[in-house]
Parts: C-alpha cells; sequence; structure tokens
C-alpha cells in the first residue's frame, strides 16, 4: 500500500472539520464566519455551543451531495481564469471577527460571486435571500478594505443556471443585517459564558 492511501484516508475521514482544518481561527468563540450568519445569529450560536462538525462515515463523506457540490464549485472555479478563488476576507471589532472566503472574485471588474449547487427544484425565497445576504456582505467587505464599490451576483445551478444581481440596496442591507447578526451572537455567547470581556 503506498502512503497515499493513508493521505486520501485522512482527507475523506476529516471532511466533517474541513473548514476548521483549513481554517483553523474558526474554531476561536469569537470567530463569527459570514456565511453562518447569512442563515442565522442562532446558528452560528449553534456551532460555536457544539465545538465542532464532528466526522463524518465514509458513506456520508463519498455520498452524492457533497461531492456534487464540491466538484461543481471546483469545475467552475478553476475555468474562471480572470477571477480569483477561495479569496479570503476579515472585519475585525473589538468584541470579535468576521471570516468569509468568496467563491471567485474579479479584481478588475470589481465584481463578487457565489455559487450555490442547493438540489431544490424552484429556489425558496428564504434561502434566495440568504445567499443576497451573505455575497452583499462581501461586496460590503472589499468597499471597506479597498473603498471602491463592488458588484456581485448569486449564481444558482439546479438543473439550470440563474443569475440573481444584487443591487446597491441589497448589498447595504446585508451588511447592517449581517453586522446586527454578528453583535447579536457576541451577546448570546457572552450571556451563555462562552466569551469572556
Ligand atoms: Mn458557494
Amino acid at each position: 500500500m503506498s502512503k497515499y492511501f493513508q493521505i486520501i484516508h485522512d482527507i475523506l475521514e476529516s471532511k466533517g472539520e474541513e473548514y476548521e482544518t483549513r481554517f483553523p481561527e474558526v474554531r476561536q468563540k469569537n470567530v463569527f464566519t459570514i456565511s453562518t450568519l447569512s442563515h442565522s445569529s442562532a446558528s452560528q450560536v449553534y456551532w460555536k455551543l457544539k465545538g465542532n462538525r464532528g466526522t463524518f462515515s465514509y458513506e456520508s463523506i463519498t455520498g452524492k451531495a457533497f461531492f456534487e457540490g464540491r466538484s461543481k464549485h471546483e469545475y467552475i472555479q478553476k475555468r474562471l481564469v480572470d477571477c480569483i478563488t477561495e479569496y479570503p476576507l476579515e472585519f475585525k471589532t473589538e468584541k470579535y471577527k468576521l471570516i468569509g472566503h468568496i467563491d471567485a472574485i474579479d479584481f478588475n471588474e470589481k465584481f463578487i460571486m457565489d455559487l450555490k449547487t442547493t438540489k431544490l427544484d424552484t429556489l425558496q425565497l428564504g434561502r434566495l435571500r440568504e445567499y443576497v445576504l451573505q455575497v452583499g456582505a462581501y461586496c460590503k467587505l472589499m468597499e471597506i478594505e479597498t473603498g471602491r464599490k463592488y458588484n456581485g451576483s448569486v449564481f444558482v445551478l439546479n438543473g439550470k443556471l440563474t443569475e440573481y444581481e444584487l443591487t446597491r440596496e441589497d448589498i447595504d442591507n446585508s451588511w447592517t443585517i449581517i453586522i446586527k447578526r454578528a453583535d447579536e451572537t457576541y451577546q448570546k455567547l457572552k450571556e451563555l459564558g462562552q466569551i469572556r470581556e
């Protein structure tokens, strides 16, 4: 058996903690992810209380849903030759830090993309709203970081390709909501004794 059996085994085995392994700072109680906050403040609190996402069985790791989602992302990301992919962002306050990774960003066009591989046949409005919050917050963070305005779109791949282009209003609203949720998360974790000032 070659040494790569163990290496591939470990890659599959650590899938459940993939994000934590690649970005260990997310294990800190006061580091929140924009993608989780775009779902809700409660989910961010949940993950902080739970610790990590646990390990998965081979069956679930190699199951269709995970690989389909990842492979669609990676197939497209590799071919977006004018873009930087998995571009990291952060926003630090005195209380907490927000982090995020942009699926693809075109610095010349000042354009941000997030790919979504939802299995829903008809995209639910609630779900789309979450996606918009995430991309909107990324756009705003790029603006804060560079002083230039960024636009962005959500691309949904679910049998067909749909684009949702964010408006300026979407972007400003998203940032307000994400910061509000981050404040709530911080407050809740403090009440639960998870964070000390
Ligand atoms: Mn994505």
